[in-house]
């Protein structure tokens, strides 16, 4: 890539995608007591960071940086055993950048831009010529080299993605008013009241957390950001609104570059940060015709996974039915005696007999012990489920025992189940 003048090549092959992987996702509660929301499991296969990389290397995009730092080692684990097939010798690269002391003294990223302001170093000797910076905690399939041309094209300072998102939901992002050329000019940073669209009420302009630099720009913006004592070194809050007021900051509508199959009816892109979020986004897979395509052969969405038998269906020593209606249940998976009805089973799940599963999100490794009945419920990794569990018949001792959220899905992990035995 260094010093190549004249391009026959996508942009893609001179961008690099930095994606920021340190953030807890705290609205996740105990899903993320051990590991950062981008290593969080979704879909039956994935966890939630491989949409945002598969999504790069779909595009073409032959360099990629992870930034990490909230309990990291879920995620690194992933992306050492998933992603390690970049290779230098192909002139790619895959680096996982976690926070240290590489500038300053401090071990911790101070914030979103500082989290590649002291990789800058990294990035130089990599050298590419655009630098994409990513979320690493959205679920949604996108072709970064319509956003570089566009980019390039309008010879902006940064560009933006965004999508349109329902005004009651805006205030968690960073919301844009644009004009008839997608100049932005006007950007507010998780403003608490978002204002809509003009002329679409209800409707909301927000920043996908996805912008381009061209990386010259993008080091000078950040070293002076680092100089300033008023900055929080915040992409969102500091670097973005500077730009708006001072630069040339463009917006690029998702829609434009959104990768949709012929079955997928709306440009799809969740923010499965909260616990009713993750759940629907999961459950939503089982409908007849999901909203997120992941059967789509163009754009595969790569993972790690284990090599496991396939998952088996059997009828318990008494002749009971082990069955799955309306579900995805991953290799792995022991369903013996039990029936589950619009769920999603991870690899490796054991229900047995005499057990009732329905609207359940069951992750990796987790045992249902007999005669359990569980509805509307986040199951985390490796829980074992006593024997004869209900949950979700009875709201009150629901939220007793469990995280419920207030549209009625509960969280069940480990310790709770600890506590509910010892009390
Ligand atoms: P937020 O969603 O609040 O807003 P933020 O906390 O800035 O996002 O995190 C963005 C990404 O960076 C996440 O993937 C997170 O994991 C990661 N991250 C956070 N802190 C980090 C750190 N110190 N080091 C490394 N990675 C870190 C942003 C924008 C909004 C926009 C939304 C879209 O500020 O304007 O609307 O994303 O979701
Ligand atoms: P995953 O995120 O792959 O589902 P686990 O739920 O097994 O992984 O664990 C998440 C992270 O929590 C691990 O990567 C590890 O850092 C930490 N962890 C898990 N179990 C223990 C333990 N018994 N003691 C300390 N840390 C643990």
């Amino acid at each position: 890539m260094n010093g190549r003048t004249e391009r026959t090549t996508p942009l893609s092959r001179s961008a690099m995608a930095y994606v920021l992987a340190g953030g807890r996702g705290s609205r996740l509660h105990e899903l993320t007591d051990r590991r950062a929301k981008p290593a969080v499991q979704f879909g039956g296969k994935w966890r939630i960071i491989d949409f945002a990389l598969s999504n790069a290397l779909n595009s073409g995009i032959r360099h990629i940086g992870v930034a990490t730092q909230y309990k990291a080692h879920s995620l690194i684990r992933h992306l050492q055993l998933g992603w390690a097939f970049f290779r230098r010798e192909r002139n790619e690269s895959f680096d996982i950048l976690p926070a240290s002391q590489r500038i300053s003294e401090q071990n911790w990223y101070l914030g979103t831009a500082d989290a590649v302001y002291q990789n800058i170093d990294i990035i130089e000797s990599i050298g590419p010529e655009y630098i994409i910076i990513l979320a690493g905690d959205h679920i949604y399939k996108m072709d970064y080299e319509v956003l570089l041309q566009q980019h390039v094209a309008q010879q902006a300072d940064v560009t933006i993605a965004c999508v349109e998102v329902p005004l009651a939901d805006a205030r968690g992002f960073g919301v844009m008013h644009v004009d008839e050329s997608d100049r932005i000019i006007d950007f507010l940073e998780k403003p608490a009241n978002p204002p809509p669209i003009p002329g679409r009420e209800g409707v909301a302009l927000a920043s996908m957390g996805i912008y381009v630099f061209q990386r010259d720009f993008l080091f000078d913006v950040l070293r002076r950001d680092a100089d300033d004592p008023h900055s929080k070194h915040d992409f969102g809050g500091d670097i973005i609104p500077a730009l708006v007021r001072e630069g040339r900051a463009c917006a690029h509508h998702f829609a434009r570059s959104c990768v949709r199959s012929a079955q997928e009816p709306e440009p799809y892109w969740r923010d499965v940060g909260t616990i009713d979020a993750y759940w629907e986004a999961n459950i939503d897979l089982t409908d007849f015709v999901p909203a997120l395509d992941i059967y789509d052969r163009t754009w595969p969405i790569w993972t790690h996974t284990e090599g496991t038998p396939p998952a088996k269906f059997i009828h318990d020593e008494e002749g009971r039915r082990g069955q799955a209606i309306s579900s995805l249940v991953s290799g792995g998976c022991i369903v013996s005696g039990a029936s589950l009805r619009r769920s999603l089973l991870f690899t490796g799940v054991r229900v047995n007999s005499f057990s009732q599963v329905s609207d359940a999100v069951i992750l990796p490794g987790a045992d249902i012990g007999r005669h359990a009945r569980l509805a509307n419920v986040v199951i985390d990794r490796g829980v074992r489920i006593p024997e004869g569990l209900v949950v979700g018949e009875d709201p009150e001792d629901d939220a007793r025992r469990f995280r419920r959220t207030a549209q009625g899905v509960c969280l069940i992990t480990q310790p709770m189940l600890d506590r509910l035995m010892t009390a």
